[in-house]
């Protein structure tokens, strides 16, 4: 028998097509109870860190905390070890290294960027887990990008607590992403983006 969560199941979006499964949104991908859960273990147990970067030749403070861990650490925090065997059955990809971002509130975001390719394996998709209060995504084609379905346009998806996004390995060429600020925004954000290192 179906059972009524099935029925109601909300389906996959395809945000963007290319030969390696494109960019795809997957919302209700965990459980409401369990993202909650992971928010706030993550909250508490992650060491989250402040980075600083060089701008027109002046330290600033990267504006989100930051974190990564890869899956054999001894020092995997809860919530990681399980969103690692989850988000690994999810999506079917071997992922060994997460990188987390904790939005603070709608002051702090990611700009536009392409994740760096250099160490990734490749064709293996990278996932991000979303908890905590919805924040939007802009995707944007790269100047000069290839065409494909979708080429040209900016899509915005708003990324729901228990959503993931899957990003192929070849839209990391075409096109880029980012988490704009959103004024009036006071809750956190905290999002798991998983990879495949390779080496
Ligand atoms: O927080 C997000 O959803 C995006 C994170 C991201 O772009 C990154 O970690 O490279």
């Amino acid at each position: 028998m179906v059972s009524q969560q099935a029925l109601f199941a909300p389906e996959p979006v395809a945000l963007l097509h290319d030969e390696e499964g494109g960019i795809r949104y997957l919302p209700e991908s965990i459980p409401a109870d369990t993202a909650q859960a992971w928010f706030e273990a993550a909250l508490r147990n992650v060491g989250w860190l402040s980075q600083q970067r060089m701008m027109y030749e002046r330290e600033v403070a990267v504006p989100r905390l930051l974190a990564t861990f890869a899956r054999e650490a001894d020092d995997l925090p809860a919530p990681l070890g399980e969103a690692f065997e989850a988000v690994r059955a999810l999506v079917g990809a071997p992922f060994n290294r997460v990188g987390l971002n904790l939005y603070r509130d709608g002051s702090d975001s990611v700009a536009l960027h392409s994740d760096k390719t250099e160490k990734l394996v490749p064709a293996q998709p990278i996932a991000i887990v979303s908890l905590g209060a919805t924040r939007r995504m802009s995707i944007r084609p790269k100047a000069g990008a290839g065409a494909g379905a979708g080429a040209g346009r900016i899509v915005h998806v708003e990324l729901e607590a228990g959503s993931c996004l899957v990003m192929s390995y070849a839209s990391q060429f075409t096109h880029e992403h980012g988490i704009p600020k959103l004024a009036g925004m006071t809750e956190p954000r905290i999002s798991l983006a998983f990879r495949c290192f390779s080496g």
